[in-house]
């Protein structure tokens, strides 16, 4: 008895430290906007990119990328929701210590913030204005809805009325639980141990445990997506807006520019969450502006090739649940 005491202690203990170093060697923290220049990573090509297929700043950063027909080394980075937290692998942290994609490489400096990498990549290969208006005032628009569509902070679902990035995540609570269904549970359990924000963890591994259905019946969970649906209806009123002053296509008018790149990441995950018909059907102003998006090649080549199969199965998922009439009537659908 005492012998099978003194293996468990020592099983335990072992388990700590190492639990322990491994924790030393995974350290996360929030890292600073825009180009690392004193930060060298290893590089092949002019341009790499870390990137996920699902997430939406990493869309948003491949169709800028496709529109700028820029070549760029891709390194497919996992997330949980798509199968694994590569994210908080210790190589990963060397790339990025804030533990998020995308990250983009030029020349090896890391750029941190997908808003950044835009702006970025337009001051560095835009020399004929492609993507950026010429005149200020119109500059100016562009760079107030390239903000509305960003995704910003630590805990964009506790503010999804300051931008329409950040009412994306809660939208995107049905997709999750539909993907992390398939996860395994120690997978999702390795975010409690090392991921920065261990609510996001825990989160995740409550939506593995009761399963999409059930996760949607969950008090927060409405309170949640319907918040995020409210405040999306509201960006999309402005965006109407903008759309009916500019007098489009595009937000800043005739020109395509980086504002609509970061709406159309929005739009395609709304298609992706089968949010379409409750925020866009009935308004003809935005149901041309994304049947013009959907035309562009660059949503192509940075959305629709990337699709991850567990994405497409969320997707009929959700439509299916509607269907079927078991969508949660708290939630409108
Ligand atoms: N504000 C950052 C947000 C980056 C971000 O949160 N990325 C998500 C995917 S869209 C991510 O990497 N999540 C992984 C995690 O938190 O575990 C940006 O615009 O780049």
């Amino acid at each position: 008895m005492t012998i099978l005491l003194s293996l468990i202690f020592v099983g335990i203990t072992l388990a700590m430290v190492v639990m322990l170093r491994e924790r030393s060697m995974r350290q996360t923290r929030v890292v600073p906007p825009g180009l690392q220049s004193d930060i060298s990573l290893p590089f092949e090509a002019e341009w790499t990119l870390y990137h996920n297929p699902f997430s939406l700043c990493s869309k948003k950063i491949r169709v800028c990328l496709a529109e700028y027909g820029v070549v760029f080394d891709s390194i497919a980075i996992d997330l949980i929701e798509t199968g694994s937290y590569q994210n908080i692998s210790r190589e990963f942290l060397k790339v990025n210590p804030g533990a998020t994609v995308p990250v983009l490489l030029h020349n090896g400096h890391p750029i941190y913030e997908s808003h950044e990498q835009l702006k970025y990549v337009a001051a560095t290969v835009d020399v004929t204005g492609l993507l950026v208006p010429d005149s200020t005032e119109q500059r100016q628009v562009m760079d107030a809805w390239v903000h509305k569509t960003s995704l910003i902070g630590d805990d964009p679902i506790e503010s999804p009325e300051a931008t329409a990035g950040n009412a994306v995540p809660g939208l995107t609570i049905p997709i999750f639980a539909s993907m992390v269904a398939k996860i395994p549970v120690l997978n999702i359990f390795e975010g409690l141990l090392f991921h920065r924000i261990k609510q996001r963890a825990f989160f995740f591994l409550m939506m593995r445990l009761v399963g999409l259905p059930k996760t949607l019946t969950l008090k927060p969970v409405i309170h949640i997506v319907n918040r995020a649906s409210e405040a999306m209806t509201a960006h999309l009123d402005d965006l109407e807006q903008q759309l009916v002053s500019s007098q489009g296509p595009w937000i800043c008018g005739q020109q395509f520019s980086l504002a609509d790149v970061g709406m159309m990441v929005v739009f395609d995950r709304l298609r992706e969450g089968d949010w379409l018909t409750l925020l866009v059907k009935d308004r003809p102003v935005l149901n041309a502006y994304w049947s013009a998006l959907q035309q562009r090649q660059s949503y192509r080549e940075g959305c629709l090739e990337h699709e991850h199969p567990a994405v497409v199965q969320a997707t009929k998922e959700l439509v299916g649940l509607k269907q079927l009439q078991r969508w949660p009537s708290e939630i409108p659908q």
